[in-house]
């Protein structure tokens, strides 16, 4: 088992999230026997943080995976640190700590360490992922994300999550949540899509103003495989900006997940997914480097505002995040 602690960010509730966290989604293609492997692997790595969601369809192997791994003695129950997601069908305020049930009744754990809203796009109840109609347009429902957001407060008050955050909200969304009569836990993070093509500077800025962690996905620029990603964006580990970085610190390229979200610049968190036993590996070892300040320029330069997640299913919807300019 490797020595290295993992650095980890305190999160504006009091409790401790571990920077670098392993992502978890991959194509439906994928067996889901794989992530069951990759995550006993990531554990004996090192790896503490582990980032899935009702949606991703394999909250039973991660289960069993932290599970083996806690009755083989390599780690306990209080040593990770889980996070999960509401889906878009579960926003109604009655919903909410229901969808959480089932997943820590997947899981067979008895809390998550993290809960989050997913998207702040409410989809009409459904046991469809996607509902749509007989056009194929997603099919949305109306609710009060402030009235969600109280009962994602109900499940921090009863245990079933230790911390209540939100994932791909814009600075509007965030405003909200903040600004809702009688706030009583602000969101912890915003889990958003943060490399460097898109280094969302003025996200975090209004993050780290509010002491809200900002946690980077696809911050290796995710990859194809993936049925929602568009195809004709640039591949950003190929990039040759990053590999002259990398060279420069001796370093393989794709090591950015911690340095991009902010945390190169103080006080983010960043995910990075592979099930390949030597890319698990590879993504560990963000921790011992620190970039110059002319990486760092180098890196703003990067900036083009391109996403790879960007679903044309969702931007109807009045509250699509992405419009905005942060
Ligand atoms: P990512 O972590 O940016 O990239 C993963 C892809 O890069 C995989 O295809 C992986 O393939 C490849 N890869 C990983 N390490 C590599 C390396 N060292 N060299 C070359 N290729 C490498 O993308 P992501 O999975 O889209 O995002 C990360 C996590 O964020 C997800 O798994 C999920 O947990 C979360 N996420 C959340 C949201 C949200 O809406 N909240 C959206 C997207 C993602 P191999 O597996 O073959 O190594
Ligand atoms: C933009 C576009 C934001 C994939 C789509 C969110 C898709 C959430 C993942 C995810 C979406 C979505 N993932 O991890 O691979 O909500 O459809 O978490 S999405």
């Amino acid at each position: 088992m490797s020595s290295v602690k993992l650095c980890s960010v305190k999160l504006n509730d009091g409790f401790f999230m571990p920077m670098l966290g392993f992502g978890t989604s991959a194509p439906n293609k994928v067996a889901k026997s794989e992530v069951q492997e990759a995550v006993m692997r990531a554990i004996d790595v090192g790896y503490r943080h582990f980032d899935s969601a009702y949606l991703y369809l394999n909250e039973e192997e991660i289960g069993r995976a932290i599970r083996k791994k806690i009755a083989d003695g390599s780690v306990k129950r209080e040593d990770i640190f889980y996070t999960s997601k509401v889906w878009g069908t579960f926003l109604r305020p009655e919903l909410v700590r229901t969808s959480l049930e089932i997943s820590l009744r997947k899981l067979q754990l008895s809390y998550v360490d993290l809960y989050l809203i997913h998207i702040p796009i409410p989809l009409k109840v459904s046991k469809k992922l996607f509902p749509k109609d007989e056009h194929g347009e997603l099919i949305f429902d109306t609710v009060d994300l402030c009235a969600t957001w109280d009962a994602m407060e109900k499940c921090k008050d009863s245990g079933l999550a230790k911390s209540i955050g939100v994932s791909n909200f814009n600075r509007k969304q965030l405003e909200r949540i903040l600004d809702k009569p009688g706030l009583k836990y602000k969101p912890v993070c915003n889990q958003v899509e943060c490399h460097p093509y898109l280094n969302q500077s003025k996200l975090l800025e209004f993050c780290k103003s509010q002491d809200i962690v900002l946690t980077a996905y696809a911050a290796l620029g995710s990859n194809s495989g993936k049925e929602w990603l568009s195809k004709n964006n640039p591949v950003l580990l190929e990039d040759p900006v990053l590999s002259a970085i990398a060279a420069r610190h001796r370093r393989t390229q794709p090591r950015w997940p911690w340095a991009t979200s902010g945390g190169g610049g103080g006080g983010g968190g960043g995910l990075a997914k592979s099930f390949d036993e030597e890319r698990i590996r590879e993504n560990f070892q963000v921790l011992d480097f620190h970039l110059t300040p002319e990486d760092m320029e180098s890196l703003d330069s990067l900036n083009r505002n391109i996403r790879y997640f960007v679903d044309l299913l969702f931007s109807r919807h009045p509250d699509f995040p992405f419009s905005d300019e942060c």
